[in-house]
């Protein structure tokens, strides 16, 4: 009959194929032990991390000044500290200081036995009122510039990773690249240190980043609240439970950048610390290929190094509403 020879052949049509298909691939399987996967797809490009000689920002023993700053706006915030702050702070307390020791020894009842009747001088009230005015107004104008630039939006084109928090390790997920996460946990002490990587900051898959380019870093947090912080980058933002807090980072070069968590967020708060892994785009992509994930056509558009480019566009920017 038609119809049963028509079973027939299709049954032996495929147990044929039973039998061909895993001769054929018992010498691929043979040889490509350690991938599995690779007669099916072009096999995923291998990642290997940046060792301890990439390490840019982490803290150095006996510091009390701030880190090397390696992002746009942590040079400009660092030059405002420098610039402004530390010296305006550390003339008045000098000055004050001068002034106190100088009445101590001038107007003490020895050295001078009769005390002055004077209640009040209108130039030196009119001058210690005026001059702290003036001060505070040379302060304002490069601090409210500094606010706005580090609550400036990120681009629309800005590569987007998510940062979530939980007792007690980052997640960092990729929404634009597929959306694969990277479960980050702190190296065991004696693994970090065989690494030559610093204990207690040193984790053993990192935030990979590109460098150059802006980032929109977006935090959360899953069960209470954390604070990603990166202290050469600048960069603090609170991991709110029910919550997406955003901000643009910009990383000038590749390197490792060490942060830690920054909001008390339980018993092993000081134990999820934050490592960042930025590189050039080319090894960017390659990293998200690595990881199973896939290349947005926002990496193709946004050349390395376009942050000098974009950042004077953005600058004059409307602050970042999300914040409010
Ligand atoms: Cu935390």
């Amino acid at each position: 009959m038609n119809f049963g020879e028509n079973v027939r052949s299709k049954l032996n049509y495929l147990s044929g194929l039973a039998i061909a298909l895993p001769l054929a691939l018992l010498p691929r399987l043979a040889f490509a032990q350690g991938a599995p996967d690779s007669a099916a797809a072009p096999a995923a490009p291998s990642y290997t991390p940046y060792g301890p000689d990439m390490i840019k920002g982490q803290p150095t023993p006996g510091g009390v000044w701030f880190q090397t700053q390696h992002s746009p706006v942590g040079k400009d915030a660092l030059w405002m500290h420098d610039t402004f702050l530390a010296p305006t702070i550390i003339g008045i307390s000098l000055l004050v200081l001068v002034l106190l020791i100088y009445v101590v020894l001038r107007y003490n009842k020895w050295a001078n036995p009769v005390p002055s009747k004077v209640s009040h001088n209108t130039t030196l009230e009119v001058l210690w009122t005026g001059i702290p005015i003036l001060i505070l107004i040379t302060i304002a104008v490069p601090s409210i510039n500094l606010l706005v630039e580090q609550y400036q939006s990120p681009p629309k084109n800005a590569v987007t990773v998510k940062a979530t928090g939980s007792q007690w390790y980052w997640t960092y997920s990729y929404p634009d690249n597929g959306g694969f996460e990277v479960v980050s946990n702190m190296l065991p002490d004696d693994q970090a240190v065989a690494k030559g990587l610093p204990p207690q900051l040193a984790v053993d898959h990192r935030m990979v980043v590109p460098a150059g380019v802006p980032i929109r870093l977006q935090t959360t947090g899953a069960d209470v609240i954390h604070s990603f912080s990166v202290p050469s980058l600048w960069f603090k933002l609170d991991a709110v439970p029910g919550r997406i807090n955003e901000r643009l980072l910009e990383i000038d070069e590749p390197g490792i950048y060490y942060g830690q968590c920054s909001e008390l967020c339980g018993a092993r708060h000081g134990y999820m610390p934050i490592a960042v892994e930025a590189v050039p785009m080319e090894r960017f992509k390659q990293w998200v290929l690595s990881q199973g994930g896939t290349i947005n056509d926002k990496e193709d558009i946004v050349p390395a190094g376009a942050q000098a480019a974009s950042a004077p566009a953005a600058a004059p920017a409307k602050p970042d509403n999300s914040q409010a």
